[in-house]
């Protein structure tokens, strides 16, 4: 049997495929529209009690949740992909990766759904909106500062935390301000939509 990946077009599922597409997995795609809030559903709500994406079935038929602890997953499945180096480059990109997992990729939900965290919206929630795009950019900065290897974040070469800073960073509507303020972050993710199995993913959900 072969995965089945729970997502949605341009989210953290987007880097969940990519990684598939990496270790050249079989995979089945399920559509949860996060346009028409499928992902609030109880039907998806069974598989991930926090209601957001992505969720991925095993072939073992293990639901596993949260994007980084899937490409972990991935990782220690498929150890003939490199989806990473060899220590200790290693750990370099899981601490870049981590990084945008928990302190850029959460900021996402209050860049979407603002009215969630303010009492009196629509006012609040756009004062809010705007704070959260801020953080967003302090923080690409800091990235866009450790980016050492050329075109990718680590000089020894592609690795998975490529392939979530990718997808992580074209959200947040900054589409103006990335390439002035964030050039590395643009060729990296350049190199990974040219990348020969990601190019298909990447032109299905960013096209
Ligand atoms: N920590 C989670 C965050 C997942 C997340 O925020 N997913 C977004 C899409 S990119 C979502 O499903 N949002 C829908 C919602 O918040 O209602 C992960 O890394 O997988």
């Amino acid at each position: 049997m072969s995965y089945i990946l729970y997502g949605s077009r341009r989210s953290g599922s987007c880097i969940v495929e990519l990684a598939l597409a990496e270790v050249g997995a079989t995979y089945e795609f399920r559509d949860v529209d996060l346009r028409k809030d499928r992902q609030r559903e109880p039907e998806y709500a069974a598989l991930n009690p926090q209601r957001k994406l992505p969720a991925l079935s095993l072939p073992s038929r293990e639901v596993l949740t949260e994007s980084a602890a899937i490409l972990l997953a991935l990782e220690r499945l498929h150890p003939e992909a490199n989806l990473l180096p060899a220590m200790p480059a290693a750990a370099l990109a899981l601490r870049w990766m981590m990084f945008v997992a928990t302190e850029i990729y959460p900021i996402v939900e209050i860049n979407d759904y603002p009215e969630r965290f303010v009492e009196n919206p629509p006012g609040d929630a756009e004062i809010m909106r705007e704070n959260a795009r801020r953080i967003w950019r302090d923080r690409w900065q800091i990235v866009e500062a450790n980016i050492s290897g050329d075109p990718y974040l680590l000089k020894e070469g592609f690795s998975m935390t490529d392939l979530y800073i990718a997808v992580v960073s074209r959200w947040a509507q900054q589409d103006d301000w990335r390439p002035v303020n964030t050039p590395k972050v643009e060729r990296l993710t350049r190199a990974i939509s040219e990348r020969d199995a990601c190019a298909p993913v990447w032109k299905r959900h960013f096209a």
